[in-house]
């Protein structure tokens, strides 16, 4: 059986995690924190980060953008990327887009964890514009549509449904239900999936 090798507070985990469950697809989670000294995540993947797929072959998959991609096509069941090129590249960028808010908000995390002398408070407001443009570009785009693309569930809902539980986790000060209601409405409603329910971060 294919391992998924993951922390269970990591948003790109996450988004694999919601996929394996939108299409049914059984694997077995192997909890591993990549920031703790015992972790054997490099052994998986040279680059030390989570999540990896490890395939009944052995061969190993990473990153997140990777894997999902391998995933959609793994099975007929609920596709979540357009075949089509335009369409499939408009949901790339909406991942895109919601997965740099994800490692913007990433980078203000770890920096803040850093002794406070240590920390570069010009960085934090860097990454935090990033952040602030970031969900002002996807409340933008997303308008009034019932999903990010349109009519059909794909990727970029889950991609921005995990950025958005990530800033509920780390960051429940960014009051983002407030600046971008419609934003509000689509977190809503992708929490009463049960993939999002079984996958929201625990600390
Ligand atoms: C990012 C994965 C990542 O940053 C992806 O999978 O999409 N582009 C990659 N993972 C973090 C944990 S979390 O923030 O999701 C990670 O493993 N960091 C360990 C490190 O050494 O940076």
């Amino acid at each position: 059986m294919m391992k998924l090798i993951l922390s269970l507070t990591s948003p790109f985990a996450r988004k694999v995690r919601v996929v394996l469950a939108e299409k049914r697809i059984d694997f077995e989670a192997v909890v591993d924190i990549p920031w703790e000294p015992t972790t054997r995540v490099p052994e998986y993947n040279p680059l030390g980060k989570v999540p990896v797929l490890v395939m009944d072959d052995g061969s190993t998959l990473f990153d997140s953008r990777v894997i999902v991609e391998y995933l959609d096509n793994l099975t007929p069941v609920s596709p979540l990327l357009p075949k089509e090129n335009r369409p499939r590249v408009a949901v790339r960028r909406w991942e895109a887009l919601a997965d740099g808010v994800t490692e913007s908000a990433a980078t203000i995390f770890l920096e803040k964890k850093r002794p406070e002398a240590r920390q570069d408070p010009e960085w934090i407001v860097r990454q935090e514009s990033q952040v602030f443009r970031g969900l002002e570009a996807m409340s933008e785009d997303l308008g009034e549509k019932t999903w990010c693309t349109g009519d059909f569930f794909t990727l970029a809902d889950i991609a921005v449904g995990c950025c958005l539980g990530y800033l509920d986790f780390r960051f429940p000060g960014i009051l983002w239900r407030e600046a971008h209601p419609n934003l509000a409405r689509l977190a809503g409603k992708l929490a009463q999936r049960a993939s999002f329910a079984e996958t929201v971060p625990v600390a």
